[in-house]
C-alpha cells in the first residue's frame, strides 16, 4: 500500500446545532476505511462571506491522512454531507454542513466535478484561520499556509478580526487537546509548581504565539516533565514611543495553539501581579546589553532583564527556552541567568522560518502584504554574507558590505544596522576566526522593525544552534 497523504479538508454549516454537525462529519471521517482524522482546528463562529442574508457560520479545518484517492475521498466528503441532510437549493446559502477538499498531498486536480488545491481556499479567512491553526507549514501553491493567511490578514484584517473561536471540536479516537491550566498571580503558580513531581520546562513568551514558540514549546514537552509558558506583554522593556499599547494579545487563540503542543500550564500574571505598586528594582545586565538593540532602545533589556529574573525566580524551571532569533536576548539572558546562579539551565534552539526565508516573529502581523514581500531582504542579505563567508571571506567589512548592498537594493527597507558579533559578548568582531561569530541584522520596514541574525562560518561549516 502506497504512504498515506496529507490531506486537509474544510468543514462550514450554518443550520441547526453546528458543532454537532462538524462532530458528527469528523466522526464520519475519521470511521472511513483508509481515513485517519490527524487533528482539528478550532472552530470559529463568523459571518457568512456571499450569498444570500443567512445565519453565521462555524468554520474549522482539519488534517487527514489517507490512503484513499483525491476522488475517493470527495466522494465521501458528499455522502457526509447528504447525511447531514444537506440540500443544495441556493447557491451559497445556508447549509447543514458544507466540507471542501483544500489540499491532498502535492496533487493537482482539474476537473469539471473537482479542482485542487480548492480554487478559493487562498482568498477565504474563514479557511485560512484554522488552517494556519493545524498546519502552518503546509505548502499550497508555493508559499506556506501560514504565509498565505498573513498575506490575506495583511489584505483584509476584518475578516480575519471577524472570526471568533468558538469551540474545540471533539473527534472520536483523537485526544482532545486539553487547554493548559491557567494560572493568574503569583501564588496560583507557586501552589502549580508544588505541586509537580518531576522536570519543569519553562517557554517565556509575551503570546501573540506563532510556531516560533510551538517549536521552544515542544521541545520543553519533549525534554522535561512538565511544561509551563508564560503570558505576559512586559511593559518594562517598551520604549515611551514604541508599541506597548498595540502588541497584539490573542490569549485565546495562544491557549489553543498550546492545547494541541500538550503544555500543561500558562502563567498569565497582570501587571500589578509582577510589578506590585511601589516596586523600583531593576536589573541591568553591562555587556551584552550595551550595543544593537540595547542602543537603539534604552531600557529595553534592563526590562528584559527584570522580567525574566522574576519569572525564573517564581518559575523555578529546570530547562527555560529562549529562540535564537532574539540573539542579543540570548546573550543577555545566559549573562543574566550567570551572575545571579538563578535556577535551572537556559536552552537555546534555532530560529523557526517561514518557507520563504522570513525569521517568524509575533510583529510580522503588523507587515503588510506588500511589505512582508519586501521585508524577505532581510534573510536574503544575511544569507549572502554567510555565503561570501563560506566561499571564505573572512573581514567584516566585507561581509556587511555584502549584506548591506542587498539591503540597499530593497525598495522600503530601512537599515538600521549589520554587524558581525560574538555571539556572548556581543561585541563586534573585526575578523571571523575559530570562534562562533554572528552576524546581526536589523531592518525598519514601513514602521516594523524587524530583527534576524545568521551565523557566519569560514569553509562550509554550520554554526551552533
Ligand atoms: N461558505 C460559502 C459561502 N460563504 N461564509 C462563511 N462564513 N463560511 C462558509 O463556510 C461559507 C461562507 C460557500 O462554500
Ligand atoms: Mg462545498
Ligand atoms: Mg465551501
Amino acid at each position: 500500500m502506497s504512504a498515506p497523504v496529507r490531506a486537509f479538508v474544510a468543514l462550514g454549516g450554518n443550520l441547526g446545532d453546528r458543532r454537532a454537525r462538524l462532530e458528527a462529519a469528523l466522526a464520519g471521517l475519521s470511521t472511513t476505511p483508509g481515513v485517519r482524522v490527524a487533528a482539528v482546528s478550532a472552530a470559529y463562529e463568523n459571518p457568512p462571506v456571499g450569498g444570500p442574508p443567512q445565519p453565521p457560520y462555524w468554520n474549522a479545518v482539519a488534517e487527514l491522512r489517507t490512503t484513499r484517492s483525491a476522488h475517493e475521498l470527495h466522494a465521501r466528503l458528499h455522502t457526509l454531507e447528504a447525511e447531514a441532510g444537506r440540500v443544495r437549493a441556493v447557491k451559497d446559502g445556508p447549509r447543514t454542513l458544507d466540507l471542501d477538499l483544500l489540499a491532498f498531498g502535492d496533487e493537482v486536480v482539474a476537473r469539471p466535478d473537482l479542482r485542487v488545491p480548492h480554487p478559493r481556499a487562498l482568498e477565504r479567512a474563514f479557511v485560512l484561520a484554522p488552517w494556519a491553526d493545524v498546519a502552518p507549514d503546509a505548502v499550497v501553491g508555493g508559499a506556506t499556509v501560514l504565509t498565505h493567511a498573513a498575506r490575506l490578514r495583511a489584505r483584509a484584517p476584518a475578516a480575519f478580526d471577524a472570526l471568533v473561536r468558538a469551540a474545540l471540536l471533539a473527534v472520536p479516537g483523537v485526544a482532545a487537546p486539553r487547554r493548559p491550566v491557567v494560572l493568574g498571580d503569583a501564588a496560583a503558580l507557586a501552589a502549580w509548581r508544588a505541586a509537580v513531581a518531576g522536570t519543569v520546562g519553562f517557554v517565556p513568551t509575551m503570546g501573540a504565539l506563532h510556531e516560533g514558540h510551538a517549536a521552544l514549546a515542544r521541545r520543553a514537552r519533549a525534554e522535561c516533565d512538565a511544561t509551563l509558558v508564560s503570558i505576559f506583554v512586559n511593559p518594562t522593556q517598551f520604549g515611551p514611543n514604541e508599541d506597548f499599547a498595540r502588541y497584539p494579545r490573542t490569549l485565546e487563540a495562544d491557549l489553543d495553539l498550546l492545547a494541541r503542543v500538550g503544555v500543561d500550564a500558562v502563567y498569565a500574571p497582570s501587571v500589578e501581579d509582577l510589578y506590585p505598586t511601589g516596586s523600583s528594582t531593576r536589573v541591568e545586565v553591562a555587556g551584552p546589553s550595551g550595543g544593537y538593540e540595547g542602543a537603539a532602545r534604552p531600557g529595553h533589556f534592563s526590562g528584559v532583564a527584570t522580567v525574566v529574573a522574576k519569572l525564573l525566580l517564581r518559575a523555578r524551571p529546570d530547562r527555560a527556552y529562549f529562540g535564537r532569533k532574539d540573539a542579543q536576548q540570548v546573550a543577555v539572558v545566559r549573562r543574566l541567568h550567570r551572575d545571579l546562579d538563578l535556577p535551572g539551565r537556559v536552552v537555546v534552539a534555532p530560529t523557526v522560518r517561514d518557507v520563504d526565508g522570513l525569521a517568524l516573529s509575533s510583529r510580522n502581523r503588523y507587515l503588510s502584504a506588500d511589505e512582508r514581500a519586501r521585508a524577505l531582504a532581510l534573510p536574503r542579505a544575511l544569507g549572502a554574507a554567510r555565503a561570501a563567508a563560506a566561499a571564505g571571506e573572512r573581514r567584516v567589512s566585507a561581509l556587511v558590505g555584502v549584506a548591506g548592498s542587498v539591503l540597499a537594493q530593497a525598495p522600503g527597507v530601512v537599515p538600521s544596522y549589520v554587524d558581525v558579533v560574538d555571539p556572548d559578548a556581543f561585541a563586534p568582531l573585526a575578523e571571523l576566526g575559530e570562534a562562533p561569530a554572528l552576524m546581526v541584522a536589523t531592518v525598519k520596514v514601513g514602521t516594523t522593525r524587524l530583527l534576524d541574525n545568521e551565523w557566519m562560518t569560514v569553509g562550509d561549516g554550520t554554526g551552533p544552534a
